[in-house]
């Protein structure tokens, strides 16, 4: 079969958004289910962030694939639906479109077209090459029955088939056919690393933050790449730049202890990024300067609020204090630190205040602020959906207030967006001199990306910081609130809008 897997791209001109600027990441969901058909069949992976609009037109008139497939989280849900709806525009009924990851896993109903065949309900590698043996073997499309994780449409009913198991062990896994994205290579970055790779070295996350559906999307469960296998995924990439893409990658120590054994036996000389928690890092300095030493040089992490019972409603398990000794520990082992923090809908003034003067007394290198909101599939989103003034999925970005705001939303926005001059003094102070005399290599290699992300972060910054970009962005979607209108007419408002 000929099979093409696209990444859409996620955002209209003119909008803001925090992709393309700070962090693209290779479409790993694609690697990934491309690995377990790619040795029978032809396929090809076109990432259309990377590529002018007309290609995907031209590529399904040239390529014919029997089956399209589609990657999409919720803010690319629309671009996702475009492209499996383009594909049957040109392709006909002959060709089988599919879509999979977060979105579609979660709200499912959301993707109820007649263009969409069939959509892979969490996990892909197993249910994707059942799918394709099943459709080589010339099998009906209406008669998936037998095959785990999927929605499929017959007629006009969506059939749900049984749950796909998630108890396959990573190892056993294919390697994800990286190659296939070789004319993209050198493209995909995280701010000044350039040229970056990315693997996923475990699934799941042993918390319930209620903000995040991860540990759900994995059912509670978490599964691990054995330091091995991470090594030898490492060694085969030419990348002097890793992300690995684990939501909580800092956990059991025992294993990244291995991981850096296998790093130094066998002489990997690469920069990796992480996303992990601050409690981990105040508990494992050791093993963090370990780490540091075999070539960690950013850890991402959840910062999300400088208030304590904040901290505690959105179920972080995890305190200010480790935190402010987190930020210190990684800045003293001159290791960057992108910190994600949280505006909530309800902040007043003073709030925004409080929350830019913590992230610069901890001197966090890349702070990004983001707006709380019910993302779909998570604890907040089944408590806090009666409250949403929108389910257009474009707003699901953390950049936008999907709930209503304390503040009049001209002012919560004027507020919002001041963040980015607000915390310079963060950047700063993060990134001494000390901090870059300590890598000298790591400067090095991070030269050449560095003229660029500053572009690409002035572009960024420019749009994030006017307040009207978000205004305009909500004109005709969500409705204004007269500034001198308190509840009353807020509650009206949300009545009309989600019809409770
Ligand atoms: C890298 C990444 C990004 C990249 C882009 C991702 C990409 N496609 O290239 C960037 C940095 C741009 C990004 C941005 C955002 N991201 Co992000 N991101 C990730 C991350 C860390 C890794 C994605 C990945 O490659 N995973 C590895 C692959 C193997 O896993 P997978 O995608 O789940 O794919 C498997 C299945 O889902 C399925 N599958 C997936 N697609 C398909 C397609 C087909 C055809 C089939 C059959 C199967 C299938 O099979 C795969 C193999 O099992 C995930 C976390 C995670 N654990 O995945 C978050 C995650 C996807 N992001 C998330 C969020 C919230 C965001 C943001 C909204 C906010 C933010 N601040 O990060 C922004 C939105 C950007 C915007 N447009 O405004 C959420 C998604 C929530 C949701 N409802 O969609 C996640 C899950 C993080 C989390 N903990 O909640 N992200
Ligand atoms: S936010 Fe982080 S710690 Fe919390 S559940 Fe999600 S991945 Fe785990």
């Amino acid at each position: 079969m000929r099979i093409l897997l696209v990444q859409p791209a996620p955002f209209e001109c003119g909008r803001i958004g925090l992709e393309n600027a700070l962090w693209m990441s290779e479409p790993g969901a694609l690697t990934a289910i491309a690995a377990c058909v790619e040795g029978d069949h032809e396929v090809r992976i076109i990432d259309m962030r990377l590529e002018e609009a007309d290609t995907l037109p031209r590529v399904l008139s040239s390529f014919k694939p029997d089956l399209v497939g589609v990657t999409c989280m919720t803010t690319d849900a629309y671009q996702a639906q475009a492209v499996l709806h383009c594909a049957k525009s040109i392709l006909g009924e002959e060709v089988f479109t599919l879509l999979g990851g977060h979105h579609p896993t979660l709200v499912p109903e959301e993707h109820d077209f007649e263009y969409i065949d069939a959509i892979c309900i969490g996990e892909g590698e197993d249910t994707f090459k059942e799918l394709i043996d099943h459709l080589e073997s010339g099998n009906s499309r209406q008669s998936l029955e037998e095959i785990d994780g999927l929605a499929f449409r017959r007629g006009a009913e969506r059939v749900h088939t049984g749950k796909r198991s998630q108890a396959r062990e990573l190892d056993t896994f294919p390697t994800p056919a990286r190659h296939l994205l070789d004319e993209y290579k050198g493209q995909y970055f995280f701010a000044s690393a350039m040229n970056m790779a990315a693997i996923q070295t475990s699934r799941g996350c042993a918390f319930d933050c209620n903000f995040c559906a991860i540990w759900e999307f994995y059912e509670r469960k978490v599964r691990f790449l054995s330091s091995k296998a991470i090594a030898d995924q490492m060694e085969m990439c030419d990348e002097p730049f890793i992300f690995f893409l684990d939501d909580n990658f800092l956990t059991r120590p025992q294993r990244l202890v291995e991981l850096c054994d296998e790093i130094e036996t066998r002489g990997i000389k690469k920069f990796w990024m992480i996303q992990g928690r601050t409690d981990f890092v105040v508990e494992n300095a050791d093993l963090m300067r370990r780490m540091r030493d075999c070539g960690l040089m950013m850890v991402l992490s959840g910062f999300e609020t400088n208030d304590a019972g904040t901290l505690e409603a959105l179920r972080k398990d995890n305190t200010r204090e480790n935190y402010i000794k987190a930020a210190e520990l990684l800045n003293e082992l001159s290791i960057i630190t992108t910190g994600i923090f949280m505006a909530h809908p309800d902040f007043e003034a003073q709030d925004f205040d409080d929350l830019y003067a913590a992230i610069n007394e901890m001197k966090i290198t890349i702070p990004l602020v983001v707006i709380n909101m019910p993302l779909p599939g998570t604890q907040s989103w089944r408590e806090n959906q009666h409250k949403l003034l929108t389910k257009d999925a474009r707003f699901f970005d953390l950049l936008h207030a999907v709930t209503p705001t304390k503040l009049p939303r001209r002012e919560f926005y004027e507020r919002y967006a001041a963040w980015n001059e607000a915390t310079e003094a963060s950047i700063d102070s993060s990134l001494s001199w000390r901090f870059m005399a300590r890598r000298p290599r790591l400067m090095m290699a991070m030269r050449s990306g560095l003229k660029l992300f500053s572009q690409r972060r002035e572009v960024l910054r420019m749009a994030l910081n006017d307040p009207e970009n978000y205004l305009r962005d909500e004109e005709g979607i969500i409705p204004e609130f007269p500034p001198s209108d308190p509840q009353e007419t807020r509650q009206e408002l949300v009545t009309e809008v989600v019809g409770v």
